[in-house]
């Protein structure tokens, strides 16, 4: 029976989901549209079958064909980084990070992260994460002026602190990273060096972001943001580790892997592997650009002045509201962003003074420059209006762009 006939609540609700994806525009720097092929993959009988332990090591018997798709996962992945060895295993980031955490840090050695409220992570030390929890979590900070990182102070902080393991990677940071700056002071103050590559996996595995893996001792990442496979994770290492972060993901940290997610990630490491996956990737970055430029010439300003990957920063305290009236208010007319901390933000992570615009999964879609423009318009527009006002007709504009872009293979 299908699932419309079993559950007819569940089969609406996901149906509504589909239509509000395919009527909005998501703006979120961290989504993005997976294809059919992705989904099939998720959708498929993996999901009935335990498997724990790894490929010809495992605890059960029947795992021939999972054997497959997880020995796929791991050498697409990584020959798309470089890696010498990788973990597909992690539920999310989140795991990913503390496998790592728990393989070769014992409780109260000291992390140095970037600060959350500059655009860093739960995971990477902050006080309401086991991160921060289990560890003496220290974080460095963007330079006040430039609202970039000065890897000057990163280097002063790191000697203050001496920590055991530098964590470089963000949630929030418009900008490059200098992974070789990272590597030199992980080694002046003796540390390991951790990247969090979630946000900008797919920008490296297309070769538009520098790679990480040469200058790190771990790369984690998700797979979902702009690498547009399923909600998941994974670890990458040296050869050096690769028994040690086995181990700890499974039996440490997790039970029986989920194998239709891992089919699922192996079919998007396929994806990326492909010529288009670059054009793909390219076209995030130039759509980026004239977002930013339209925001700015606009005269909203964005932290750090622009962006140089997929993502940025609106602080929209600037132009006279709240980081959640802009949310609402962006939601009321059909575009989906979320409230961001801004460097330095005096509001709560509730309230908050910015706004996080991305553009993966809308150049997914299909929109380009000319459209990045009318889109920063109609943003700017309706950041400014007044409140009250009638945002009827920007509502208007964001559903012409949401038709002439249907999303790809879903039914009008
Ligand atoms: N929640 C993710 C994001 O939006 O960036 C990070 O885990």
């Amino acid at each position: 029976m299908s699932l419309r006939e079993v559950d007819a609540a569940v089969y609406q609700a996901i149906r509504a989901e589909e239509r509000r994806q395919s009527q909005h525009l998501e703006l979120i720097a961290s989504e993005n549209w997976t294809s059919v092929a992705v989904r099939e993959a998720v959708g498929s009988v993996m999901t009935d079958k335990y498997a724990e332990g790894y490929p010809a090591h495992r605890y059960y018997g029947g795992c021939e064909n999972v054997d497959t798709v997880e020995d796929l996962a791991r050498d697409r992945l990584k020959s798309l980084f470089g890696a010498e060895h990788a973990n597909v295993q992690p539920h999310a980031g989140a795991p990913a990070n503390l496998a790592v955490y728990l393989t070769v840090l014992k409780p109260g050695d000291t992390i140095l992260g970037l600060e959350l409220s500059h655009g860093g992570h739960l995971t990477h030390g902050s006080a309401v994460s086991v991160s921060g929890q289990l560890y003496n979590a220290q974080h460095y900070q963007v330079d006040p002026d430039t609202e970039r990182l000065n890897m000057d102070q990163v280097r002063e902080r790191a000697r203050q602190v001496r920590p055991a393991m530098i964590i470089a990677g963000a949630s929030a940071y418009p900008r490059t990273w200098d992974f070789a700056a990272f590597r030199s002071i992980a080694d002046e103050v003796g540390a390991l060096l951790m990247v969090d590559m979630a946000h900008f996996a797919g920008l490296v595995a297309a070769d538009l972001h520098p790679n990480p893996v040469p200058h790190s001792d771990f790369v984690t990442s998700t797979t979902h943001k702009t690498l547009r496979g399923p909600r998941g994770g994974f670890i990458l290492t040296t050869q050096k580790w690769a028994k040690a972060i086995d181990k700890t993901v499974f039996p440490g940290l997790q039970g029986g892997p989920l194998m239709h997610v891992i089919a699922g990630k192996a079919v998007a490491f396929h994806e990326a592997l492909q010529p288009a996956f670059r054009s793909y990737q390219a076209q995030v970055l130039a759509n980026a650009q004239a977002l930013a430029s339209g925001l700015s010439e606009r005269g909203l300003r964005l932290v750090s002045g622009g962006t140089d990957n997929h993502l940025m920063l609106v602080d929209v305290k600037a132009s006279g509201i709240t980081g959640k009236e802009a949310q609402d208010r962006l939601s009321a007319v059909g575009i989906t962003v979320n409230k961001n901390a801004i460097p330095f933000d005096r509001e709560k992570p509730t309230v908050t003074s910015g706004v996080r615009l991305g553009t993966p999964q809308v150049t997914t879609r299909g929109l380009n420059e000319s459209d990045m423009d009318e889109l920063a318009d109609i943003i700017a527009g309706v950041i400014r209006a007044d409140s009250g006002s009638d945002l009827q007709t920007y509502q208007q504009r964001v559903k012409k762009l949401t038709d002439m872009y249907p999303l790809p293979g879903v039914q009008q």
